[in-house]
Order: C-alpha cells, then sequence, then structure tokens
C-alpha cells in the first residue's frame, strides 16, 4: 500500500532515533530496493551510500539470501531457542567458527547489536565468577564508542547525547577517544596516537584491575564519526589487557565482514580479542541478527562448573535466538562475504574511495575527512548556536539529488556496497560535494 500522509497517522510510529518532528514536516520514504538503490514511492532512484545502515555490504534484493530465507520457510519457520536446536543454528556456528579469527570458536546468537554487546559483558562478569573472582564487575569503554542502546551497551558506550537521559548506568570508565588534531585529513590508518592505550593505566590507577571485568571497543569507532585508531593501539591495549587479567571484547558490529577489507577488524589490525561481537552485515541486514563469539577459556570455564549437569551454565538468551531464517540469511551472506574476490574488490574500490572522499578536503565547512577500507566520514564545522544542525541540512540536500547520506552528530558517514562500482563511489562524493557547497552559500 502507498504511503499517504493523510491516510496514515503521523503520530502513530514513532521512529527510531529520528527527530520525529522534522521527519512530520518532510517525511523521507523509500518502498524499493535494488542492488545499490532505494527508490521513493514516486520513483525517484538514491544512492544507498550506507549500505542501509552499514548492514547491506551485498546490496538488496540479493537473490542468494532471498531464496535461501524462502527455503527455509517451507522447512522451519520457527524453532523454540531454549533446550531445542535446530541444524541451521549449528552449521552457521560452525561458519563463525572457522571464520573468527584464533579461538573464538563458541557463539551465543542474539538479535542485534545492542543484544551482542550487553550479551557480551554479562558473558565477561559470568566468567569472572566462574573463576572465582566475583568482584571483577567494572567495564571499560572509550569515549566517542557505540555499543546499542540497551543499559550495558550504553553505559560502556562514549556518546554523551545517547546516555545523558537515562540516570544511573553500570559502574563504567571510559579511554578517551582515538581522534587527534594532528590525524586531521590522515588517509587510512593514522601514525599518531597508540600512546593513548596507556590511558587505561591512569584508570586501573583508581579502580584497580582487580576490580575490571572487561575493555570493550570498537576496532573503528563506526557512529561516533569513522575514527580510526593508529596502527599500534589496539595492540597495546592487547597488551595492557593480558598484564592486567582483564578481558578484551571487540564490538565489531559494523567492522565485521568485510568492511574494513579483511573479515574482521581483529585481522585487519592483527590482534585478538577475548570476545567479539557482529550483527549487521552477517544477514546482510535482510533478516535481524547479533552473534557473540568467545574463545575456548570462556567456553570451556562457563562449561566446567561445578554443580549438577542438568543447570544452566549461562542463564541468557532470547526468544529468537538462532532464528531459522536469520541463520538461513546468515549462511547465503556469510557464503558470497567469504569469498576471496569479493574480498579482493572492496579492497581495491578502498582506494577509489579513499581518493574520492579525500577530494572535498578544501571545500567550506569540511574540517576532517576520515577513512578506513570502505568506510569514511566527513566532519562538518558546527554551527556553535546549533551543533547538530548542519549535517543534517545537508543529508537532506544530497537527497534531493538522489544520494541517502547518513549523519550523526556534525559528521557525514559513508559505507557503500562492496557490489558498487568506481564510478558509483564517484557519482555519489561528487553530489555530495555540490550539496557542501550549495548549503556554505547559504550561511
Ligand atoms: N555496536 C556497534 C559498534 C554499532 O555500530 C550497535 C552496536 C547496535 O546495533 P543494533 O543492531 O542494536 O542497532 C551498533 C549499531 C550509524 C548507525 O549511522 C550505527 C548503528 C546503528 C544505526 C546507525 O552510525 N550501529
Amino acid at each position: 500500500m502507498t504511503f499517504h500522509p493523510n491516510r496514515h497517522s503521523m503520530s502513530s510510529h514513532w521512529l527510531a532515533f529520528t527527530s520525529n518532528r522534522r521527519f512530520h514536516q518532510q517525511p523521507r520514504l523509500v518502498d524499493r530496493a535494488e542492488g545499490i538503490f532505494y527508490y521513493t514511492p514516486q520513483g525517484q532512484p538514491l544512492y544507498d551510500s550506507l549500505s542501509g545502515l552499514w548492514c547491506t555490504p551485498l546490496g538488496h534484493g540479493n537473490q542468494a539470501i532471498t531464496e535461501a530465507i524462502s527455503r527455509q520457510l517451507g522447512y522451519l519457520d520457527y524453532a523454540p531457542a531454549f533446550n531445542v536446536s535446530h541444524p541451521l543454528a549449528f552449521e552457521l556456528a560452525d561458519k563463525l567458527a572457522e571464520l573468527a579469527p584464533g579461538d573464538l570458536n563458541h557463539t551465543l546468537f542474539c538479535n542485534s547489536g545492542s543484544e551482542a554487546a550487553d550479551t557480551a559483558l554479562k558473558l565477561a562478569r559470568a566468567y569472572w565468577r566462574a573463576k572465582g573472582r566475583a568482584e571483577k564487575t567494572k567495564f571499560i569503554g572509550r569515549s566517542k564508542g557505540y555499543h546499542g542502546v540497551n543499559f550495558g551497551g550504553i553505559s560502556v558506550g562514549g556518546i554523551v547525547g545517547n546516555r545523558k537521559l537515562y540516570g544511573q548506568t553500570l559502574d563504567t570508565y571510559h579511554l578517551p577517544h582515538t581522534w587527534l588534531a594532528q590525524n586531521r585529513f590522515a588517509k587510512g590508518v593514522p601514525t599518531e596516537g597508540d600512546y593513548l592505550a596507556d590511558s587505561l593505566l591512569s584508570i586501573l590507577e583508581v579502580q584497580d584491575a582487580s576490580n575490571i571485568a572487561a575493555v570493550i571497543v570498537e576496532p573503528m569507532a563506526g557512529s561516533g564519526g569513522v575514527i580510526v585508531p593508529s596502527a599500534g593501539y589496539l595492540k597495546r591495549l592487547r597488551e595492557l589487557c593480558d598484564q592486567h587479567d582483564i578481558l578484551l571484547i571487540f564490538d565489531e558490529v559494523i567492522t565485521g565482514f568485510g568492511r574494513l577489507g579483511s573479515l574482521f577488524g581483529a585481522d585487519f589490525f592483527d590482534v585478538q580479542p577475548d570476545i567479539l561481537t557482529c550483527a549487521k552485515a552477517l544477514t546482510n541486514g535482510v533478516v535481524p541478527m547479533g552473534a557473540v563469539i568467545s574463545n575456548d577459556d570462556i567456553y570451556a570455564t562457563l562449561m566446567d562448573q561445578p554443580g549438577d549437569d542438568y543447570l544452566i551454565e549461562f542463564p541468557h538468551g532470547y526468544t529468537y535466538s538462532a532464528h531459522p531464517l536469520a541463520c538461513a540469511s546468515a549462511l547465503a551472506s556469510l557464503a558470497q562475504l567469504t569469498k576471496p574476490a569479493l574480498m579482493s574488490k572492496v579492497r581495491e574500490l578502498s582506494g577509489v574511495f579513499e581518493q574520492a572522499i579525500h577530494q572535498l578536503k578544501g571545500l567550506p565547512l569540511v574540517e576532517d575527512i576520515r577513512n578506513i577500507g570502505l568506510a569514511g566520514a566527513i566532519q562538518i564545522e558546527a554551527d556553535p548556536a546549533h551543533p547538530l544542525k548542519r549535517a543534517s541540512d545537508i543529508s537532506a540536500l544530497c537527497w534531493d539529488k538522489g544520494v541517502y547520506v547518513r549523519f550523526g552528530g556534525n559528521n557525514l558517514s559513508f559505507a557503500p556496497p562492496f557490489i558498487c562500482t568506481a564510478e558509483d563511489i564517484q557519482h555519489i562524493f561528487a553530489r555530495v560535494a555540490e550539496a557542501i557547497q550549495e548549503y556554505a552559500k547559504t550561511l
């Protein structure tokens, strides 16, 4: 059915993470998608410059995924997630064990990145308790970090707007973010900043490592505006966590499954976390799914707890954990995302992307540009009176020019589908450049 502002009450659908009042003035709808394009109900095509919300690297309407889900629907539409399972869940967990680095071999399934973050935090506490170290309960996140919107995730998250309304959070501390003024307009991984990992020591000086369960970071801060750490930063963080008996969790909801040109951010930076969370591209965004992949030690510790073997080792899970349709979608997506030819293509396109996004350096209002793999952000100089307005206005202009552009804070973010061409990337940034120039003229 076509959407009609007069036929539908605008207020019945309370949009997620949206200025609903602005949306009501200017509703933006898409009702079809194919490949790298969305289409409005009026038929206007829009380049999908963020792969949906970072989640559809294979583009829209992928035939193998559609077929896999349809087939699965005819076999098993739902299976109880507790005490019962189904073959595809094991097939997918085996696949993830094979793909995830090192001994990350044991997957707990959930339905989103937010659930994955909270699951990982609970798992870290349960692990230390099983080890007889129940006092290790505090968590360390990072400024500008994003780990979803549930209470655990906003506690370790470091985007103030996502936390400030909600009162008391978990007992958490934050590393400084990895954005440095001297790295402005650096291409790819910046050189400066390994030393920022040492801020962990200042936190430990006050809190003591004996109280800390885990450090959680995104290998590259996505929602915070594609903030790329220096090459040695995560290695140093790993070293410090090892020295102080602290678990290291990588939130790979954005970096997982090829966005950086390696299957995981852990592979890209060559650092092994103890727990890795993922979602989004896992199913190409077609069916919601998240996953928490833990190492052998954590799994063995939880399994080897004393007590009767009918007891539940980790009392946690969701009605839709390992949903059959999500598993089908994930297996069909991974079959494509793991093809070496696709990863080579991503790496090749990353060069084109880097060149195209950095061509906007020197435009009015552009105060920084960052990129890694097929992800990038353009930081717009904030209007001191309305700090969050400009990026939103520029995104609206891009829409009129046929490009869907995501904004967050004062950043415009880009993560094009892996199936796009060099010309698509150039076209997208040409329109964005026009939008920025036209907008700057109105100020
Ligand atoms: N962790 C990370 C690193 C994320 O990027 C989540 C957890 C939460 O996932 P769910 O599935 O619960 O939304 C995310 C989500 C953006 C944007 O434009 C980013 C996300 C979601 C929506 C928009 O940067 N990241």
